[in-house]
């Protein structure tokens, strides 16, 4: 089905070539290829926030929202009130873009804020068709990181304007004016045009809601910023006298009119109550009539009558539609274009959980449960591909990076989901030459002098290759391109390393032939050999040989996996094993038995320690880590196979 898909979006991609809707960066020519006026709607400003992960993007669209006046005096809201969802809330970390709108002068801003983690890049990709220019943030410290340029990049792609926004000015080590040459570097090594190289530049406090024109400026709120916006970001230009067309670039959900559709009008006009139609990628189309349609006002959405070219609008009707699909005038029959987003580098086996333990702990734990839901992900999941596989209880999940899978697991837990997932995998692929490709990723490391040199040997192992040094006022920043395969499991190892001072960003940087073989974790698994649960007679023993994962009275099965070993290999272990009345402690000995709290590992820990004989069961009430062979003669045979081969 998925294949299918992306094989008619790339023939629709290629018929509309011809298109020639502002999508396709003609200007002055409507739908259908008339050279049309376009006329400017000076009402309206579409805009897009994007940054580095937390150099605070969320937070200042609180104080847009709140300044604009979107909040009643009296009205209690929380932080980050566009970070919505309750991943997003306990993580501190925007997953999702979303919409929200403020009035300013006359003028109605659309806002999209977005995620600045690498892993939803996607969702940058998704939303900058929707906006004609963007908000660049970037942290007063910290300067340019990794996903700076991604997003930048993106935005000159589309050949948006930007608007740059040097944040966090209060920080203690704060340096605007470095990290403004280092804006400038990157907006040169990215080929700015000359217009994009004259960019505005705002230093900005977002915390306080502090928007200054320079430095010097006594601005308290943030009205340079909204006037940076009416003056720099260009209103849209449409042709408002066209059928209607929009594409999907959002869906959402409403338990009073379900599916709801996001998107920008490209041309025309559209009111509610009118018969529509909803074109696939491939040309089908169906008919619908708007059930209900709204406009973005704060972070509402609130029902309309009808809207135009350039604006934002959320529409209800069609049940059946998914992002990159047109919405249109009924005497339209071609879609039009859709940005191309990224492809996934990373995938892993969602499989249905076959443990001892199956089917205990879980409300939806059957193959085609399994399958519908990881199906229903791409609806609103743009970069996350799903396959079947040959064996019809496991499917192939890709995506852009660990967290992002994290996240799915997380959250099909939390709907009832119970089943097992494999370690993750880069994606490789062949160019024409059929040279095997594999993604390398631009790390950056920010970490006190002390730690850099095991930061360069430990990357070095893993094929990374030391691009620039900059020492920084505490820390070295160090930049490298690494196989994405050797930062798999690589997280924790840095934080041990550099006892949880360093920071550690990647993002995607290109596809380069395959570097060789990289070494696995460098420990261990403690198996256990027997059923049943954990005593702290047998578990204070095991601790002896490594790290505990696994209290006294957890239920365990052969062949799960109790705790890392101290050494390379894994340890078979008995931690069931109860204490023999005869068995008389040794005097001196005062009895007790003394346990380590065994370790705490969040979801992501858990999936960078998986090896590849090693799975993930996942269920509402538990994650357990487990061998794929729970027998422990039939899986040491295995492994002796597989070294003869
Ligand atoms: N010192 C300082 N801290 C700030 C400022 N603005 C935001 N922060 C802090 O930076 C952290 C991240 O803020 P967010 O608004 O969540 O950042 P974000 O860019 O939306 O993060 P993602 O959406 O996950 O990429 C929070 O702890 C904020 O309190 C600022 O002006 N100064
Ligand atoms: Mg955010």
């Amino acid at each position: 089905m998925q294949m299918s898909r992306e094989a008619s979006r790339a023939t629709f991609r290629e018929a509309s070539r011809a298109c020639v809707s502002y999508l396709c960066g003609y200007p002055n020519r409507n739908y259908y290829g008339h050279c049309m006026p376009l006329t400017p709607r000076s009402d309206i400003r579409n805009i897009a926030i994007i940054a580095h992960v937390d150099h605070g993007k969320t937070t200042l669209v609180d104080h847009m929202l709140q300044q604009a006046g979107t909040f009643r005096d009296n009205q209690q809201v929380a932080d980050r009130v566009m970070d919505s969802n309750d991943l997003e809330r306990e993580k501190g970390i925007t997953i999702m873009a979303k919409n929200a709108s403020v009035r300013w002068k006359d003028t109605k801003i659309n806002i999209v804020d977005t995620p600045g983690h690498s892993d939803f890049g996607g969702e940058v990709e998704r939303v900058l068709s929707t906006v004609d220019g963007v908000i660049l943030l970037v942290d007063a410290a910290e300067g340019p990181l990794p996903q700076t340029r991604f997003v930048l990049r993106k935005a000159f792609d589309m050949g948006l304007q930007p608007i740059v926004v040097i944040n966090k000015i209060d920080r203690s080590d704060a340096r605007p004016a470095d990290v403004l040459d280092e804006v400038m570097e990157l907006f040169i090594s990215l080929g700015a045009s000359y217009e994009q190289l004259d960019f505005p530049t705002i230093y900005a406090i977002g915390k306080q809601g502090v928007a200054k024109a320079t430095l010097e400026d006594p601005s308290t709120t943030l009205d340079p910023l909204f006037d940076a916006i009416l003056k720099h970001i260009p209103p849209p230009s449409v042709d408002a006298d066209a059928p209607y067309a929009m594409v999907i670039s959002a869906l959402e959900w409403s338990d009073y009119v379900g599916r709801i559709a996001v998107g920008r009008i490209a041309q025309g006009t559209v009111k509610m109550g009118d018969t529509v139609s909803l074109i696939k990628p491939d040309g089908s189309r169906e008919q619908g009539r708007i059930t209900k349609m709204y406009t973005f006002e704060g972070i509402s959405r609130v029902e309309a009558e009808a809207a135009s070219a350039g604006d934002i609008i959320a529409l209800s009707g069609f049940e059946n539609v998914f992002i990159g699909e047109t919405i249109a005038d009924v005497s339209i029959t071609e879609p039009l274009s859709y940005v191309n987003i990224d492809e996934p580098t990373i995938s892993m086996f969602f499989m249905v959980n076959t443990s001892p333990f199956a089917g205990k702990e879980g409300k939806f734990v059957t193959t085609p449960k399994l399958r519908e839901r990881l199906y229903r992900e791409l609806r609103t999941n743009v970069s996350m591909r799903v396959h079947d596989t040959e064996s019809p209880d496991v499917f192939k999940v890709s995506a852009r990076g660990e967290l992002q899978l994290a996240i799915l697991i997380e959250t099909m837990r939390r709907e009832g989901f119970e089943f097992a997932v494999s370690r993750p995998e880069v994606i490789v692929r062949r160019d024409e030459n059929d040279r095997l490709l594999e993604p390398i990723e631009h790390v950056t490391v920010d970490v006190p002098e002390a730690h850099v040199g095991t930061v360069i040997e430990n990357l070095g192992k893993r094929k990374g290759e030391m691009t620039a040094m900059a020492p920084g006022l505490d820390t070295v920043r160090t930049e490298f391109l690494v196989p994405a395969r050797g930062l798999i499991g690589f997280r924790t190892e840095f934080l041990t390393a550099t006892r949880g001072e360093g920071v550690l960003n990647h993002t995607f940087d290109s596809w380069q032939p395959y570097k060789g073989a990289i070494p696995g974790r460098q420990r261990g698994a403690l198996v256990s050999m027997e059923s049943g649960n954990a005593t702290a007679y047998a578990l204070e023993m095991v601790q002896e040989r490594g790290v505990l994962f696994v209290s006294p009275g957890i239920p365990i099965y052969e062949g799960m996996i109790v705790g890392e070993n101290a050494r390379e290999g894994d340890l078979v272990v008995n931690a069931c094993r109860t204490k023999h009345l005869t068995n008389m402690r040794a005097s001196g000995s005062d009895g007790l038995v003394r346990l380590e709290t065994p370790r705490q590992m969040s979801l992501e820990q858990y999936i960078e320690f998986l090896e590849d004989d090693e799975l993930l069961e996942v269920t509402p009430q538990n994650i357990r880590l487990r061998k794929k062979i729970l027998d422990a003669t039939t899986r040491q045979r295995a492994k002796k196979r597989e070294a003869a081969l």
